[in-house]
């Protein structure tokens, strides 16, 4: 096993359980402040579902972060990138609207790509409403979007239709291809958006949230999700492991957040064990002499600190377990089906 803390930092020594010492320096104060920014539930409250469905790389993950005004759920320009069923809570007007994130939909070959289309369908079926984002800048409708295009049929569901990534294409080639989606028939409404930059979004979420149905709200107003923070750790690595990692290392590897320690002077120390599946991957992610997952380490522990207002001190353990990705453990902790 190798263990690795980020040591880009060499003033920063993790407390002792007893630190900071009387007369140190006081760190910022951690106390709970929840509910004072929170908007109060209104008068007539609607709350819904919203399922974001669509093609690997479609941009959905991206959304559903621009949707709840933070990050929620990982991105990356890999396919395949989101694991499970990710939820994201954002409030529009009276509304308040639970953007359910899915694995795009793919044809599965092993067993945690079948618990991943699995739980993509059932995040649809559940939903009040269904997003289907659609990449404009692909040159041609993909096999993964006619699927899904197809089992929306096969249920009787319709769908809204969000024509993502425009900021990359011209206008002329957007009206030929809603015209194209549109032919199949199921989608009520579409709109042109980038998740990226944020164009078109004002428009589709007050859509949104007039369609969802009339009821009060599940969750409390500051809330934007219901991951667990341990879990929302372990993707945030995860998503480094993507944007550094090449070919198929990526999903050879999980994340796991071991233990999780927290401190009076508000600092928390985090330790995550990353398994691959074989030595030559785990040398891989080490780098030579450890170079890159000291990267990824900066990287992680710099976007946890950001998200959680807090100090991380980031500990990342490498370790060999061929069957993983076969384990119904992992599956538990993503709220997957082992036996989708
Ligand atoms: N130019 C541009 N890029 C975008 C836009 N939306 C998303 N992307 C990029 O597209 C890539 C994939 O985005 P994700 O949000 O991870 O896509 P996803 O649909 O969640 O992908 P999976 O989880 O793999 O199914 C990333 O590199 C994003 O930055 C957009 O509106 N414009
Ligand atoms: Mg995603």
């Amino acid at each position: 096993m190798t263990t690795f803390n980020d040591d880009s930092r060499p003033e920063d020594d993790l407390p002792d359980d007893d630190f900071p010492e009387e007369g140190e320096e006081a760190f910022e104060d951690d106390t709970d402040d929840d509910g004072e920014d929170g908007t109060p539930e209104p008068e007539h409250p609607r709350c819904g579902f919203i399922a974001l469905v669509g093609a690997p790389n479609a941009g959905k993950s991206t959304l559903l972060n621009a949707l709840v005004g933070a990050k929620v759920s990982i991105v990356s320009p890999k396919v395949q990138t989101t694991r499970s069923r990710v939820l994201g809570i954002g409030i529009t007007g009276d509304s308040q609207l639970l953007f359910v994130d899915t694995p795009g939909i793919f044809k599965p070959k092993r067993r945690l790509d079948r618990a991943m289309v699995a739980a993509a369908w059932q995040g649809a079926t559940d939903a009040d409403l269904i997003v289907m984002l659609y990449d404009a800048s692909n040159d041609r409708l993909d096999e993964d979007t006619l699927g899904i295009i197809e089992r929306l049929k096969e249920a009787g569901r319709t769908a809204i239709l969000a024509l993502n990534k425009v900021d990359l294409i011209k206008r002329e080639k957007l009206l030929k291809l809603a015209a194209e989606l549109d032919s199949h028939g199921i989608f009520t409404r579409t709109f042109m958006i980038s998740a990226l930059t944020g164009d078109g979004l004002a428009d589709l979420s007050a859509f949104l949230a007039a369609e969802v149905p009339e009821g009060p709200w599940l969750y409390p107003a500051d809330q934007l999700s219901d991951m667990p923070e341990r879990l929302l750790a372990a993707e945030v690595t995860r998503e480094k492991l993507f944007l550094q990692l090449h070919q198929e290392l990526p999903y050879a590897a999980t994340v796991e957040t071991e233990s999780w320690e927290e401190f009076d002077d508000g600092s928390v120390k985090i330790s995550q064990v990353i398994y691959v599946q074989r030595d030559g991957q785990k040398a891989i992610v080490l780098g030579k002499g450890g170079s890159r997952i000291k990267h990824i380490s900066t990287a992680a522990r710099q976007e946890l600190e950001t998200m959680m207002d807090r100090r991380v001190h980031l500990f990342l353990f490498v370790k060999v377990r061929e069957n993983w990705v076969d384990d119904p453990e992992r599956y538990r902790d993503w709220g997957l089906d082992y036996n989708a």
